[in-house]
């Protein structure tokens, strides 16, 4: 099975009850290291990029960067037999969003969430007319994440208010909603105990039935935290979402779970690691080794825990 619709990989979770990690990726090594884990779990796989992936790729032109993402996820994804699709992460500027689905992204995500509601609604609308129109599925969010990464940021988190999801679904047509449930983005989610809204999560499934994501959705794993530190790094005060809680979402209707602070922090450890222990490598294919294993540790014990793995 090649490239794929999200929509065709993520309906199929949502009639089994499982979710999908979409990885977010910026360069060849990262979307290695998770290919290897979604072959090994056979699982399928949501590959994402944000607005800035595909600047830094394109080298700041968003067609050059969109297409570069595609003709590399694609060309892995042909040779495999797990299904795999390509999303644009947080799209906001219409620039972005229509190269991704020139270039032949899977999805697109719409994040309007910055803007009011009946706001949303339209500009959701209208990317969802030209998306549906050549076949690619639309993610949109509502609700605020506190948080700041790459270009997405807010302040304060604005829960989802799930009569306006029900309202939202029907109006735009979106084909997956990421209602905002007290989760962020990066490493430091929670100051005290990690606690989320299930029964708004619970409400948002019932009143839409399609398929859900969840944003912020990294562990921060402490094993990694504790390679990192060990070698150099400093992330004192970093807190994900835990395991436990993340199951729980999955079991209230998430399909989708966005994962890149995790993938970061293990890349990074694996990288501290090497480089301590070989002071005298300087080729990338091999400093870069460790830090692609652990990404891969890290994104095959996700597929387990989220039930996909064996899904393919
Ligand atoms: O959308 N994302 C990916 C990262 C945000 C923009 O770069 C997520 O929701 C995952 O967030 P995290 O920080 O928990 O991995
Ligand atoms: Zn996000």
């Amino acid at each position: 099975m090649p490239y794929v619709n999200t929509k065709e990989i993520l309906e199929k979770a949502n009639k089994e009850y499982y979710a999908v990690a979409a990885l977010n990726i910026n360069n060849l090594e990262f979307l290695q290291a998770i290919l290897e884990a979604g072959i090994e779990k056979k699982s399928p796989l949501i590959i994402e990029t944000s607005e800035g992936a595909i600047k830094y790729a394109g080298m700041g032109d968003p067609l050059r960067g969109a297409k570069f993402f595609v003709d590399m996820v694609k060309g892995f994804a042909d040779t495999l037999d797990i299904p795999v699709s390509l999303h644009l992460d947080h799209g906001k500027d219409f620039k972005y969003i229509v190269s991704a689905i020139k270039a032949g992204y899977s999805s697109v995500m719409i994040d309007a969430s910055d803007k009011p509601f009946e706001e949303n609604v339209k500009i959701t609308k209208e990317i969802v007319k030209i998306a549906h129109s050549v076949g690619v599925s639309v993610e949109a969010e509502l609700g605020k994440l506190a948080g700041i990464e790459d270009n997405v940021s807010s302040a304060e988190s604005v829960l989802v208010n799930p009569d306006e999801a029900k309202k939202f679904v029907e109006e735009t047509q979106v084909d997956f909603l990421a209602p905002a449930i007290g989760t962020s983005h990066g490493a430091f989610k929670f100051k005290g105990e990690a606690k989320l809204d299930y029964d708004r999560l619970k409400q948002v499934k019932e009143l839409t039935g399609i398929p859900l994501v969840l944003h912020g959705a990294s562990s921060v794993v402490e094993e990694i935290v504790e390679i990192a530190e060990k070698y150099g790094a400093d992330f004192g005060g970093s807190k994900g979402v835990p395991s436990e809680i993340l199951k729980e979402t999955v079991q209230l209707g998430i399909n989708k779970v966005n994962t890149d602070t995790d993938l970061r922090m293990a890349f990074v450890a694996g990288l501290r690691e090497y480089l301590h222990n070989n002071p005298k490598e300087f080729d990338p294919r091999n400093y870069m080794k460790k830090g692609k294993e652990y990404v891969k540790k890290v994104v095959a014990d996700r597929l387990e825990l989220l039930g996909s793995a064996g899904k393919a």
